[in-house]
């Protein structure tokens, strides 16, 4: 069995399939072939797991290499340096890139499971792209695959791919996807046009993955609603469409909190006063958020609060100061436009209201952290505001808990959105807030700056000890215990 999570033969022969790739390799007159590691939630952990295994992750070859180089061929070993597993490239064009990528999966499948489908720029022509795109990931996995292997799609940019990927498999592969953002609800899934065939994509899989149960029991009330002929067993959890059978199930994403909590403990000596002194972070207590530029995140709501507590407690102007480690994201897109602009607007009207000219209230940055700075500030920090609007997950709350100090009287305080994902697994020892309830969250930061040391600690040290069992490792442990279930034919449903 693999060391860390305890499963036997999963790992071997693992084809993970995600539309972003884990390397991303760029060509400069000067400095020739350069690997740039995308920022996100996925690729991290995920990349983790692959260089345990010797396999194969397909991805849109986002890339752009010397194409006279090696590195733009369509197979590479990664990681650089140090290569385990075989990264292969899915090349696009421009046009797929638009309609696709930024076309039907975020203007219309990020809205709409965000519960926000008034955001969703429904046309048909972003479908046609999706489906035709699905199709070729389709194609290139069916050439990867081999008698033993486990295929495991990413996310939301291949729902389709599933379904059509399904009859050229060998017999018995496993078929796994994991959606890392939410799922809506039956009524806002509807505004989608093309619902049915997106449901009867996914359920090509045997085990569908969600985050929480709620998003498990949103996909099954959908699928109930809105697919003639599926069966549903909400209790047992189970599909059973078109003779085949689907196991839809909840599985937490972790961080790797050992690895972020020796890395964080072990910032070196001065890092904090040079970190402050570099960035201007004056003031005893600093807030931390660290979040892509997108309209899940609550950026301008948290703006807001943070204005309505300093407003309501001058006493903490010139003490306060709110770190805002910001990520542009999907800047093709109007509506990232736009909140870009808000946002930095935003910093602009609160720092222009209560800086001086020792104190900046809201210290914006927007320049990419190593992990060692970005854990480090999460260290430093006394309280961590991570409240979306809406997020699958997120994983930046769990990394806040992960890189705390252990030492009596320094734990922070993690505030943390009711409209998370991770409000399941931390709801109850972080401070809720309910990002769009100004007056609410204000006093939620006042709560938590003037916390006694015990209850900090005493919260901290139940969310260290969830955010260290629940981590990455227990999140593919659980992943592929359910892989196991399927590969021993439990669940199959004739030839399914
Ligand atoms: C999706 C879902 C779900 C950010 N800036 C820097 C940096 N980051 C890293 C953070 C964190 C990641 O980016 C962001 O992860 P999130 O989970 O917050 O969000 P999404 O990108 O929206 O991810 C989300 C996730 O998938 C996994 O399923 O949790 O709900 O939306 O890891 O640390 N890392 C570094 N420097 C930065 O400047 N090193």
């Amino acid at each position: 069995p693999d060391a860390e999570t305890g499963v036997a033969g999963a790992l071997d022969d693992l084809v993970v399939v995600s539309n972003r790739e884990p390397y991303q390799h760029r060509y400069t007159e000067e400095a020739g072939v350069v690997v740039d590691t995308p920022v996100g939630g996925l690729t991290g952990g995920l990349d983790r797991v692959m260089r345990r295994t010797d396999g194969t992750w397909i991805a849109w070859g986002d890339s752009d290499a010397d194409p006279s180089v090696v590195n733009a061929a369509d197979c590479v070993r990664v990681p650089p340096g140090d290569p385990s597993y075989t990264l292969r490239r899915v090349w696009l064009g421009e046009d797929a890139v638009r309609e696709y990528y930024y076309g039907f999966s975020n203007q219309v499948l990020w809205p709409l499971c965000h519960g926000l489908h008034g955001k969703a720029e429904f046309d048909r022509a972003f479908w046609e792209r999706y489906r035709d795109v699905n199709a070729h990931f389709a194609e290139t996995v069916a050439e990867h695959v081999e008698p033993g292997s486990t295929v495991w799609f990413q996310d939301y940019h291949l729902a389709l791919a599933p379904r059509m990927v399904r009859q050229s498999l060998p017999a018995g592969t496993p078929l796994v996807q994991f959606w890392h953002i939410p799922w809506p609800e039956a009524d806002t899934f509807r505004a989608c046009p093309e619902g049915e065939a997106l449901l009867d994509g996914l359920l090509g899989t045997d085990v569908l993955g969600f985050h929480v149960p709620e998003y498990c029991r949103n996909f099954l009330d959908c699928v109930a609603r809105e697919l003639p002929g599926a069966t549903v067993d909400r209790d047992a959890g189970e599909v059973v469409y078109d003779g085949h059978r689907t196991r839809v199930r909840a599985f937490p994403m972790g961080v790797d909190a050992e690895r972020i909590g020796d890395v964080s403990a072990n910032t070196p000596d001065g890092f904090w006063e040079s970190f402050r002194r570099e960035h201007g972070v004056v003031g005893s207590t600093v807030a931390v958020g660290v979040d892509r530029l997108d309209y899940t995140k609550g950026i301008p709501e948290r703006l807001d609060a943070l204005e309505r507590f300093w407003e309501r407690n001058p006493e903490w102007r010139g003490e306060l100061t709110y770190v805002q480690k910001a990520t542009e994201s999907r800047s093709a897109i109007p509506a990232y436009q736009r909140l870009g602009t808000e946002v930095r607007d935003g910093v602009e009207r609160v720092n222009d209201r209560f800086g001086t000219d020792e104190w900046t209230p809201v210290v914006y940055l927007e320049e990419h952290l190593s992990d060692a700075d970005l854990y480090g500030l999460y260290r430093h920090s006394d309280l961590a505001l991570v409240t979306p609007v809406r997020d699958g997950m997120n994983l930046v709350a769990k990394e806040y808990v992960a890189a705390q100090p252990t030492t009596p009287g320094e734990a922070g305080v993690l505030l943390l959105s009711a409209l998370a994902g991770a409000d399941d697994d931390l709801g109850d020892d972080a401070l809720t807030v309910h990002p769009s309830d100004t007056d609410g969250f204000a006093d939620a930061i006042g709560e938590a700056v003037s916390m006694p040391d015990h209850d900090r600690d005493r919260r901290m040290c139940r969310l260290r000890s969830t955010v260290r069992t629940n981590d990455l490792d227990a999140w593919m442990g659980d992943v592929f215990a359910a892989v196991e279930g399927v590969r021993d034919g439990v669940g199959s449903v004739g030839t399914g």
